[in-house]
């Protein structure tokens, strides 16, 4: 156990030197000491970030799934590996242990051969957060069918372009999901959806709302029954190291989204290691993290890293409004939580709600609180630090990505002090650097830039699926030798780190990031609507909201503007889901647009944000004159 739990900053720093001057060395320990391998590698590392390519562990063989249930069997076997607490506080919560995830992945296993689906297949997955859903991801693990969750609360055009592009032969969907007092009629948008998609033979449907579903013949299929004949136990599939695990979609500051592919062995080695030092999680430790597993923090965060810990991970169907806001700190209670990760967008609502809600409950099986997805604000960081964690238990602002497959930067509790609204420092074999405008490297502190990785890590995304080029030119194009995630930061006096947001098109309303084109061309389907572009302006709750610029068709009729601002979030609810609804609509005459045609979105910005003392220059464009105009119609 030497290097797998990090106890204090000394500590941290002499791992974290070690992890750079030797990164081969350090991976393979750690590899060669925690996990349950088939064969072990012939080659640590081999990368060329010009291509891109990076393998790790190359010629090992394993499956995860004998890492994250079978080993765990013999020790841990009649322990809680997922506690599921319904969307509804009086439904019983359920305890599945090792032994029964164990049968019920082989199970599923079983059915998912059964329907002819073989290792490389992909299999969509568009459930709620049930059992069922962690449930699949391993089904599809143990055969080597690669996953390809789609969040259920994306619409049945975001879900049959997902389908689609990963070309999938099945979906597990359920007849609906419940949502606090609402029900989601998911097999509805799962038929809509399929209307697209000729790629799909066959639709497994989870009972979970007991609601009539159009069954199609020979296509649909209710799963219970078919797992009743399934035998519990299914062989595992050997797989090589670099085989895919799963494809998960996210979104692009242009085109289609991304269907980011992470592999087997490096992802579980660094989910499972990060989960472990990031939670300092212990043998009976209930840890709990809120996300959705539509998301890469609930592949990583509730499935593989815990799993992979045997440790008992909780998952929530329901929201934290329902029945009133004080359901989370219920849960806490309830289930006797020790670590506790949820969004920034999440407390800050429960924040405005006030400390009533927390009062109630007995927070003191609290031991770390984390956050995701966004930078956390100073207020909402204190919020949280001083009525949830009541200043005793550390706050992880975790930074990463999709593509990261993991936590990059973050403190270590109790080792590494912490800093509102700072992520702090790199995570041992992450090599952070920030590079200016012109490609250069900033060296030194205090310093502010544009966020790269200079060196791989294990759980790196290798691809995106079905094309390569798009992968290199967007993530390794921008500065040669480096990956760019995307966002800027800055490095104080000591070097911790402080992420500041996106630099380039993402949009990241209440922790999801949105893309703004798929959002415009919804909206630009509308047959009034000629041009539009949408920026992001601050919201005390979602971090940011939508604001739309919409030019409209001249056809010398008047229009109802108020209706027209509800046709569009209609449309954009039916092509791309709810979250992408905009709060305000501004209907205009001009976009600013640079001389080569682009939208000066950063004009838009700030008129958006209110901000319209310095523009910068707005010379270059091509016609400065619509500025004036927009920010006319604003004051009118
Ligand atoms: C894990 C996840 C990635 C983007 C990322 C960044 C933002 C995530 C953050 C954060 C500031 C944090 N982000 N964590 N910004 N502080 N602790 O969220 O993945 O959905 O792909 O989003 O989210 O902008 O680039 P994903």
């Amino acid at each position: 156990m030497s290097n797998y739990h990090i106890k204090n900053l000394e500590e941290y720093f002499q791992v974290y030197r070690r992890s750079v001057r030797n990164p081969e060395n350090f991976w393979e320990e750690i590899a060669e000491e925690h996990f349950l391998w088939r064969k072990k590698w012939n080659t640590v590392l081999s990368w060329d970030f010009t291509k891109p390519e990076v393998k790790w562990f190359e010629g090992a063989q394993l499956n995860i799934t004998e890492n994250c249930i079978d080993r765990h069997l013999v020790t841990r076997g009649e322990k809680t590996a997922i506690l599921f607490e319904p969307n509804n506080p009086n439904e019983a919560a359920e305890h599945i242990t090792y032994r029964d995830l164990y049968k019920r992945v082989n199970k599923l296993a079983n059915v998912l051969k059964a329907k002819g689906i073989k290792k490389g297949d992909r299999v969509c997955i568009y459930l709620p957060m049930i059992p069922e859903l962690a449930v699949s991801l391993l089904a599809c693990a143990r055969i080597g069918a690669i996953h390809s969750v789609v969040f259920a609360g994306f619409s049945s055009t975001a879900l049959a372009t997902r389908i689609n592009d990963a070309e999938c032969k099945m979906v597990i969907t359920s007849d609906g999901s419940y949502r606090g007092s609402k029900m989601i009629d998911l097999k509805g948008i799962v038929d809509e959806a399929l209307e697209e998609c000729p790629c799909v033979e066959n639709v497994l449907v989870v009972k979970r709302i007991n609601s009539e579903i159009n069954v199609v013949q020979g296509r649909d299929q209710w799963l219970q029954p078919l797992l009743d004949e399934a035998s519990d136990e299914c062989e595992a599939e050997i797989m090589n190291a670099e085989d895919p695990l799963f494809i998960l979609y996210t979104s692009g500051s242009t085109g289609k989204p991304k269907g980011m592919l992470h592999t087997t062995a490096g992802y579980m080695v660094y989910t499972a290691y990060t989960f472990k030092n990031v939670f300092q999680y212990r043998e009976n430790d209930v840890y709990w993290c809120t996300a959705d597993i539509g998301w890469i923090t609930g592949h990583s965060y509730i499935v593989y890293g815990p799993l992979a810990n045997g440790a008992t991970t909780v998952m929530f169907e329901g929201v934290p409004s329902y029945p009133d806001y004080s359901r989370f700190w219920q849960i806490v209670e309830k289930h006797k939580v020790n670590q506790f990760y949820t969004a920034p967008t999440a407390i800050r609502a429960l924040a405005k709600e006030g400390l009533s809600h927390v009062e109630s409950s007995d927070l003191s099986s609290l031991k770390i609180l984390g956050t995701v997805g966004e930078p956390i604000n100073e207020e909402a960081w204190h919020w949280y630090d001083d009525n949830i964690g009541k200043r005793k238990s550390p706050i992880v602002d975790t930074w990463w990505q999709t593509e990261t497959g993991g936590i990059m930067i973050t403190p270590i509790p109790f080792s590494t002090p912490t800093k509102p609204t700072y992520a702090t420092l790199p995570f041992p074999g992450i090599q952070p650097a920030l590079m200016d405008a012109e490609g250069s490297e900033i060296k030194g502190n205090q310093v502010e830039g544009r966020l790269c990785v200079k060196f791989p890590w294990p759980s790196m995304a290798r691809t995106i699926w079905g094309n390569h080029e798009r992968y290199r030119n967007t993530y390794f194009s921008t500065f040669e030798n480096k990956y760019f995630t995307g966002d800027g930061a800055l490095r104080d006096e000591v070097g911790y780190y402080r992420i500041t947001g996106r630099v380039d098109d993402v949009i990241i309303v209440s922790g999801h990031n949105l893309g703004t084109a798929p959002i415009e061309d919804a909206i630009n389907e509308h047959p009034a609507v000629a041009e539009s572009a949408i920026v992001g302006f601050p919201h005390d709750i979602k971090g940011n909201a939508l604001y739309g610029y919409v030019i409209l068709k001249d056809t010398g009729e008047s229009r109802n503007h108020e209706n027209l601002r509800k046709e569009i979030n209609q449309i954009i609810t039916e092509q791309v889901g709810p979250i992408a609804k905009l709060d305000r609509i501004q209907f205009t005459q001009g976009l600013p647009k640079t001389r080569s045609g682009k939208i000066m979105r950063r004009i838009l910005r700030k008129i958006a944000s209110n901000d319209i003392s310095n523009l910068g220059d707005t010379s270059t464009l091509l016609n400065p004159e619509v500025v004036q105009g927009i920010i006319d119609e604003v004051l009118v």
